[in-house]
């Protein structure tokens, strides 16, 4: 297993500017004929990538090769002294039915269809595959299958033309027994474009909503970035087995059927939010990663932080902006900063990796979404707009690196960016130390930032850091407007002439991935919980409150004070403010947020423990809102026809949290009640998993016997009876369902439910004493590893935050990670992630 390394990198010295794909398929034997136009650039052997492939033919130029101008290994085909510019032919065959990785040509359902990101498409044919080699494509697919797709446009039945240079991992090919839902798009440059939802018989009517969230994608992306569509047709496919959410390829998107397919009876209002905000990433990908793609896969950053970014300001725009970025930050804080405190830690662009795959991380995306937004932040929307259009215009065609990035930005905005590149090369979350003084009418703010040592990096230097704040009067006053203060330095200061102390309220909107270490006194947080301009900060002001109270509660057996729960009470019934954010606000930290939190704070976190005091603090509030709560959710009722428009969405989402706090108080029945009158899947989710902690042992049978034939909807129902199990029922109960008969490992989605409802689910269940939860992970990774090593790596991830326990846990997970990693044939992939995470 070999280190690849960013330093290493070199330009091919033979590169190929057409590729011609003609496809015989068979489940057992598929043919793949290949012509590469092919040219010199410098000198030395051209070395071509392939796994997995039985070669056929092999000739340049129309003439057969001997044997002594090439030579082969498992993953490498070299060509000795090859002309200056040439056509290599070749043909080889492939099984894509035996593909159980995923990766490469596959099959799902009867259905053929690839995913090549990163590195599958060496499963297909010889090529040069990395991302600086862009080429244009036709391709053939022949056979009597109804529907052959590829990328590009269509130029007769199953033949396929792609203008747009592109790299391999963009390539893609479906063909089976498909239906489309199809609609039509005009672009701002007049182009009329046809859009299609393919999918199996039987889900046309599922459809509607993704081929919405297509086209509004489409307009903004226009709107705001000014980036228009490039083809005259644009395809999405939806496939069960899938490795990931969904991929981009050029004119041909794949997607996880989850995130394609949705109905209000069996999709949830968060089904609808991701399959919107995955439409549109994959779609914006067509500019930030297709027309302008990586040089190499150390700058993956450069397309997904980047993408994410623009879908989250899609989402934001779509949904209402607090709400997006509170959601957006807990999904930060729960995976990244997760990752970013442990052994996986890495920098947004990493500097080596064994395998790719495993580098599609939370920091790579989301902490690289977060360097997108704070280089906003500091240049201003104008500015990112220059940088922007600027890159677009300076790199369409090229496969480009993050200094690329940034010199655009530079060239358009004239600042230096040298300091705030440290962002993409250190990892581990900042922290900020703030306090505070008022003396003689000067109010003073100390700040102080620490760059935690990570794997591999000790000693960094201090990050540039955009602080936005303002100050508000001890009774709610906004006196300052939101501004911005860069800390460049280890330790900054402010200071400011003021009558009194204000309240000070900063890392506004979240402006920075930094973790706040800031003193503040119980009275000016309650003060921004009532008073803040800003949302964001208003909501992480109950957020700190309510960490206080339940870590408190952990370490020293506090109990909940009147201020705190009546402050929670207060927003609960708060009618003025918006439902979605009070659903927010009503959220505990997870128990995995506190976990995380307690061992930054020097604590052994006990999972039990946690579990115990999060479900105390929950019957505290519901003790205090016992009148109100019936009241409160008639209020939030949605009369008419289900629709997942946030406003409605918002409702639900209060709804659910109220339905908690309910059976926290009454043991399941309003639950129950709610269930059996629930007319859409989030009602129906929100009452089922109550029922669930509530210990209703007939609801699981019943939503079975309704929801059988629906592969989706029994994805939650594994993942939901794992998740909301007592903590010492959790393991055997996630053993026991590995059993039902449709438990089908091989399907990513399946499995991911089941162990994700336990590890990320329940933590108690997950972290069991006896140990039996990791080993149970651990029997399940060493099974799924033989077939499909990119979903067990990344389940693997579970076992991250193992250093954080007590000596027994620890002891317990160590074995699990060293059995794992001394198993013979351990895939490149786990293998990676186990070295790691012992390390
Ligand atoms: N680019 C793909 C992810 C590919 C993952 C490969 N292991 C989806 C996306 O980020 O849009
Ligand atoms: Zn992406």
């Amino acid at each position: 297993n070999q280190t690849v390394y960013l330093k290493d990198y070199t330009p091919v010295p033979v590169t190929v500017s057409h590729v011609a794909l003609s496809f015989r398929l068979d489940p057992q034997a598929t043919r793949v004929s290949a012509r590469l136009t092919c040219k010199r650039k410098g000198s030395g052997d051209m070395v071509l990538d392939g796994e997995m492939l039985k070669l056929l033919s092999i000739a340049i130029d129309g003439v057969p090769l001997a044997a002594d101008r090439y030579s082969r290994t498992d993953t490498t085909l070299t060509l000795y002294d090859a002309p200056d510019s040439f056509v290599l032919e070749t043909e080889v065959e492939i099984a894509p039915e035996d593909n159980k990785a995923l990766s490469g040509l596959y099959m799902s359902k009867g259905m053929y269809c690839t995913q090549c990101e990163a590195e599958g498409f060496r499963r297909i044919t010889y090529m040069l595959d990395r991302p600086d080699v862009m080429a244009t494509y036709d391709v053939e697919i022949g056979g009597d299958l109804p529907v052959r797709l590829s990328n590009g446009n269509e130029t007769g039945p199953g033949t396929w033309h792609d203008p747009w240079p592109k790299p391999t991992y963009l390539f893609a090919l479906v063909a089976g027994d498909l239906l489309a839902t199809s609609d039509r798009f005009t672009t701002s440059e007049g182009r009329d474009v046809t859009l299609n939802v393919w999918v199996r018989p039987g889900d046309e009517g599922l459809t509607a909503f993704a081929m919405d969230s297509l086209k509004r994608s489409m307009t903004w992306d226009e709107e705001v970035y000014g980036r228009p569509y490039d083809l005259s047709v644009f395809n999405i496919v939806a496939v069960d087995d899938f490795n990931m959410g969904a991929m981009e390829n050029k004119g041909l998107n794949i997607f996880n059927s989850k995130y394609v397919l949705a109905s209000p009876a069996t999709a949830t209002d968060a089904d609808f939010a991701n399959i919107e905000s995955i439409v549109a990433h994959e779609y914006f990908h067509n500019w930030t990663g297709n027309r302008i793609t990586c040089r190499d896969w150390f700058q993956l950053c450069l397309k997904e932080g980047l993408t994410v970014f623009r879908d989250q300001q899609f989402s934001q725009d779509e949904r209402g902006f607090a709400t997006q970025r509170i959601g957006d930050v807990l999904n930060l804080r729960a995976r990244q900063f997760r990752e970013d405190a442990g052994p996986l830690a890495h920098p947004v662009r990493p500097e080596s990796f064994v395998e790719i795959n495993n580098f599609y991380t939370a920091t790579i995306y989301e902490k690289g979404a977060e360097l997108i937004g704070m280089l906003r932040t500091l240049v201003g929307p104008k500015g990112y707009d220059a940088g922007c259009a600027l890159y677009f215009e300076r790199h369409d065609g090229d496969a480009a690196t993050i200094e690329d990035w940034l010199a655009c930005f530079e060239t358009a905005t004239g600042r230096d960016l040298s300091q705030f590149k440290l962002w993409y090369a250190q990892a581990g979350t900042p922290r900020v130390q703030v306090s505070e003084t008022f003396k003689d009418g000067i109010y003073r703010i100390d700040l102080k930032q620490i760059v935690p040592d990570t794997p591999g990096q000790t000693d960094k230097c201090p990050m540039h850091i955009p602080l936005a704040f303002g100050l508000l009067s001890q009774d709610g006053t906004e006196t300052q407007a939101t501004q911005v203060h860069e800390l460049t330095t280890e330790t900054g200061s402010m200071t400011f002439e003021m009558s009194a102390k204000p309240v000070l309220s900063i890392l506004r909107g979240f402006s920075a991935p930094v973790i706040l270490e800031f003193e503040q006194t119980e009275s000016d947080r309650l003060t921004l919980l009532a008073h803040d301009s800003d949302p964001f900060n208003r909501w992480e002001a109950g957020r700190v409150l309510a960490k206080d109270r339940l870590m408190r509660a952990v370490t020293k057996d506090a109990g909940f004070d009147d201020a705190w729960l009546n402050a929670v009470a207060a927003l609960a019934t708060d009618e003025l403010a918006d439902p979605a954010f009070r659903a927010l606000a009503l959220a505990l930290p997870s128990e995995d947020d506190l976990a995380q939190s307690l061992y930054g704070a020097g604590v052994v976190p006990d999972p039990d423990r946690i579990y115990a005091v999060r479900r105390a603090a929950q019957l505290a509030i519901a003790a205090r809102l016992r009148d109100a709560l019936p009241g409160l959710r008639d209020a939030m009722a949605t009369p008419g026809n289900y629709d997942p428009k946030a406003e409605d969405a918002g409702k639900r989402a209060l709804a659910g949290r109220l339905l908690g706090l309910q059976t926290m108080l009454d043991g399941g029945v309003a639950a129950r009640t709610a269930y059996d009158a629930a007319d859409n899947m989030t009602d129906r989710m929100a009452a089922f998993a109550n029922l669930l902690e509530a210990g209703d042992t007939t609801v699981a049978k019943q939503f079975e016997n309704d929801w059988q034939h629906d592969r989706l909807v029994m994805d939650k129902w594994f993942m939901a009876q794992v998740a909301h199990a007592a903590p010492r029922d959790a393991v055997t109960l996630a053993d026991t369902l590995t059993r039902h008969p449709d438990f089908d490992a091989s399907n990513p989605n399946r499995f991911r439910s089941l162990m994700a409802g336990l590890t990320a689910g329940n933590p108690a269940g997950f972290h069991n004493p006896d140990g039996s939860g990791y080993k149970f992970l651990a029997d399940w990774l060493l099974y799924l590893d033989k077939s499909n090593p990119q979903t067990t790596a990344r389940m693997s991830t579970a076992f991250d935050g193992w250093k954080r326990y007590d000596a027994d846990r620890q002891d317990l997970m160590r074995a699990q990670l060293q059995r794992i990693s001394g198993t013979e044939g351990l895939s490149r992939d786990l293998s990676e992630m186990v070295t790691r995470m012992l390390k």
